[in-house]
């Protein structure tokens, strides 16, 4: 509409929504034009028809949209199946506590707007161009609450994937899904080709329609004049890309007219219309920040007064530095969500709650669970939470189901539902499975997702109820294999009234873990209970390679073992840099550039084996650890693959015909990468190597001998400990195959302890195997 307009007239600094009075005829014919394209929507000229923007035309509010909805409504008829969005942009104003606007008064601004839509006509709501998560979710409830009409949503993003106030993608999505918008997307700012990274992540979260509307590319000042630097067809062509991405809705923003619009259609009419792929992820998130329930969750607990003499006194005196600092604290300490609650019989709990939500949001990347046994103070806090918090809590009693439950439904909250009811909290783990049941069943009546649910089947303290424990851990249990949903727990709770807590907490907390405990509540300052959620996820394979532990628990640093300090995010690492770090690809890439320059064997020799060499060396002084060791062996084996594709055939010296060759490391080694390129290598020189493999018993090495009959055996062996097994392996095959000659290597030995396991020959390295195999043949 932009576009057009400005091609039609309309100057810099002009209302263009002005036309809707003052030239009708343009607007509806340039609907009309987009009709004729093919498009299925059509957007009213109204993207800045709010109060602030018309308060100093003579124009209201009401009376622009719904000139602007009867035009296109005009503009309309004859067509079929065709439909009418009424265009909603963001308002210019920024939100408090950043800002001077209040959510309520943009609410407001936005309610204006869609009512006069809505009562004129038309059939969708679409906001589009948001850069705020916070204005667009006010956006999204006034039309929630003033309409029955679809809400569509595009926010604008930057090429570095969040928008100008730091929205991500991620949050984008859990925000506005759980708000039940019915699609969500991206419009301006960028290009197609710039914005397909940002449509995959979307395709790639998102469980709803999807709606993307790039500009034509990016803008270029010709003759003045600001010209956008992608054609229609080209334009096309990714849009249809995106279709086949699983997009839904295709649509274009500044630069694009009728005939990128055609060019869509006609490129894309042949695509199926892309359902969206439901994503049963947990996820909640802050404006900035996603967090999804895919590993242990800490939430911390340190925003609750309850026994905390100096937050009492933060709360009475009104100290939100106190607050801030609790907050920001426990985000340092490694919390992934905060719980907020504050409770108090002699404060005003409703507005401390909203106030302390809404500094806390501005000021902490984490997002928040809001706990209140309060339900105006919860509803009023969820109202104003920039992202998609969790509602702490609800229970099985049918007051708090009834209040509770549609609070999470209306503002897109993810509910929490405390396993006790009328009777108070059930003794056994199966009646405890049956409150949960009963608030997930109701949950989902009202439309709550079971991925938004999560359950906490209550914690009792050991010193009071010893009994009951296990049979919390128990419902933990039951309530993950019955009901599939996530589970919360008070874990520290445990230890009240015991001496030395903590030994308490990190033992329940390790026992709750292992009964499927997705997120602890506690305090993330308890070094003992973050131990053992990092020793549970390294036996537990949740942290792969144990990296995570690994750097907890040494000076381990990748960047640090770097020869020349080399940062592997940022620089090309050299093939010697990228086998010590352990970085497959980049060891492929090196290897297949240094081939350019230097003979396959110079490269194991100089860059392989040395390399090898110093993991060993960092390995020996446990400055790494056996996954990282693991890690440079597979990247050494992948530059190996490339070497032995590119090693030609050289001619053997001496024989025509291929002399037999038995290769093995020894029973209890499995260090192959030498012998392996050993083999490579004595191929080449023709010779026919039997590759028996690793920690191979002398039986068969003899058996092979016998079999292929072999005369020369190569054996390897790395460690101290298999010597001698070398030793034996040596004696059994001189038994059995006296006329055999052996010759071992391996980085463990020396000529003297090759005399010492009675071989007949030592190598030192793949071609001295060769030149002595060829002598002896
Ligand atoms: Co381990 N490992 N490793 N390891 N590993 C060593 C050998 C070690 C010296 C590291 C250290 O502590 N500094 C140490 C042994 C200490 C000792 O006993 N003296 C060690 C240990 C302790 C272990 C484990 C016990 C670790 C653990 O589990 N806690 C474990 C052993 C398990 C077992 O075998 N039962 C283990 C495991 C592994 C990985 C699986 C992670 C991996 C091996 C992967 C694989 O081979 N598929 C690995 C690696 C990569 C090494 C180092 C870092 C590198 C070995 C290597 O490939 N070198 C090594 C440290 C080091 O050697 N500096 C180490 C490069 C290779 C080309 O050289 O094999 O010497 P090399 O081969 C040369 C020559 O020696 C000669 O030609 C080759 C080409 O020039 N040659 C022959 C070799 N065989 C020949 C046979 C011939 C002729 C010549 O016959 C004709």
């Amino acid at each position: 509409m932009g576009t057009v307009l400005q091609s039609k007239g309309v100057k810099l600094g002009e209302l263009p929504e002005s036309y809707n009075y003052t030239r009708p005829e343009v607007i509806e014919e340039i609907h009309r034009e987009y009709l004729e394209a093919g498009a299925d929507f059509i957007t009213t000229n109204t993207f800045g028809a709010n109060r602030y923007k018309l308060n100093k035309t003579p124009y209201t509010v009401e009376g622009m949209i719904e000139k602007a909805v009867e035009i296109a409504k005009e503009a309309r008829k004859g067509y079929k199946n065709r439909y009418i969005a009424l265009d909603i942009g963001s308002s210019g104003k920024v939100l408090e506590p950043i800002g001077d606007t209040s959510f309520e008064e943009i609410y407001d601004i936005f309610k204006e707007q869609v009512v006069a839509g809505a009562k004129a006509g038309c059939d969708v709501i679409l906001f589009e161009t948001f850069t705020d998560l916070y204005e667009l979710k006010a956006g999204v409830l006034a039309a929630k609450e003033n309409c029955d009409l679809p809400i569509f949503c595009t926010m604008s993003f930057e090429e570095n994937g969040r928008t100008f106030f730091g929205t991500s993608v991620e949050s984008m999505i859990l925000t506005l899904e759980a708000l039940g918008v019915a699609a969500v997307g991206v419009n301006c700012s960028l290009g197609p080709k710039e914005l397909k990274p940002i449509v995959q992540q979307i395709v790639e979260k998102a469980s709803i329609p999807i709606l993307v509307q790039p500009n034509a590319g990016l803008p270029v000042i010709k003759d003045g004049q600001v010209h956008y630097n992608v054609s229609p067809k080209e334009f096309a062509r990714y849009m249809k890309e995106f279709a086949e991405m699983g997009v839904s809705l295709l649509g274009g923003c500044c630069g694009t007219d009728y005939a990128y619009i055609r060019e869509t259609i006609e490129a894309t009419c042949n695509e199926p219309y892309s359902e969206p792929t439901y994503k049963e992820v947990t996820g909640v998130c802050s404006h900035g920040k996603a967090v999804y329930f895919d590993d242990v969750r800490i939430i911390g607990e340190r925003l609750n007064p309850t026994g905390k003499k100096l937050l009492q006194q933060a709360l009475r005196n009104d100290d939100m530095d106190y607050i801030l600092k609790e907050a920001i604290g426990q985000e340092k300490q490694g919390a992934h969500l905060l719980d907020v609650n504050m409770g108090l019989p002699d404060i005003d709990e409703v507005a401390m709650l909203k106030k302390a939500v809404t500094e806390i949001q501005s000021m902490v990347k984490l997002p928040l669970q809001i706990d209140s046994s309060n339900v105006q103070a919860l509803e009023e806090a969820t109202r104003i939470y920039n992202g998609k918090p969790i509602i702490n809590s609800v229970n099985g009693k049918k007051e708090s189901l009834e209040a509770i439950l549609p609070i999470a439904k209306k503002y897109g909250a993810c509910i929490l539902g405390l396993t006790l009811d009328e009777r108070g909290i059930p003794e056994s783990a199966e009646e405890r499975l049956e409150v949960a049941r009963r608030i997930v069943t109701a949950a989902r009546e009202i439309g709550i997702p079971k991925k938004d649910i999560l359950i906490d089947c209550l914690v009792v303290t050991a010193s009071a109820q010893q009994d009951l424990v296990l049979e919390t851990l128990r419902a933990v249990r039951l309530v993950k294999e019955e009901l599939g949903v996530k589970t919360v727990l008070g874990v520290s709770n445990v230890s009240f009234g015991l001496p030395n807590r903590p030994i308490i907490n990190k033992t329940m907390l390790a026992m709750a873990l292992m009964q499927g405990l997705d997120a602890p509540i506690m305090n993330p300052g308890d070094t003992g209970m973050l131990e053992t959620i990092s020793a549970y996820r390294v036996l537990t394979g949740k942290d792969k390679d144990s990296k995570a532990y690994i750097t907890q628990n040494t000076q381990m640093n990748e960047l640090a073992i770097l020869p020349n300090g080399a940062n592997p995010e940022v620089e090309k690492l050299d093939l010697k840099q990228a086998i010590i770090v352990g970085l497959k690809e980049e060891a492929k890439k090196a290897t297949t550039s240094k081939l350019k320059e230097r003979k396959a064997l110079e490269i194991v020799e100089e860059e392989i084996v040395p390399a090898l060499n110093q993991v060993g060396t960092l390995y020996e002084e446990q400055t790494i650890f056996l996954p990282q060791l693991i890690k440079s062996a597979e990247a050494a084996k992948k530059a190996f693959e490339v070497l032995q594709q590119a090693m030609t055939k050289e001619e053997s010296s001496i024989h025509a015909q291929k002399p037999k060759v038995a290769l093995a490391t020894v029973y209890g080694d499995i260090h192959d990468i030498g012998k392996n390129i050993v083999k490579v290598i004595m191929e080449n020189y023709h010779f026919e190597v039997y590759d028996l493999g690793k920690d191979v018993p002398s039986e068969k090495v003899i058996e092979a001998v016998k079999k292929h009959d072999i005369r020369i055996v190569g054996l390897s062996a790395l460690m101290t400990t298999t010597v001698g097994s070398m030793k034996e392996t040596i004696a059994a095959l001189k038994v059995a195959c006296p006329e055999v000659k052996v010759i071992v290597g391996g980085a463990v030995l020396t000529p003297d302890l090759a005399e010492f396991v009675e071989a007949d020959y030592y190598a030192k390295d793949a071609m001295e195997s060769v030149r002595i195999a060829e002598k002896l043949c």
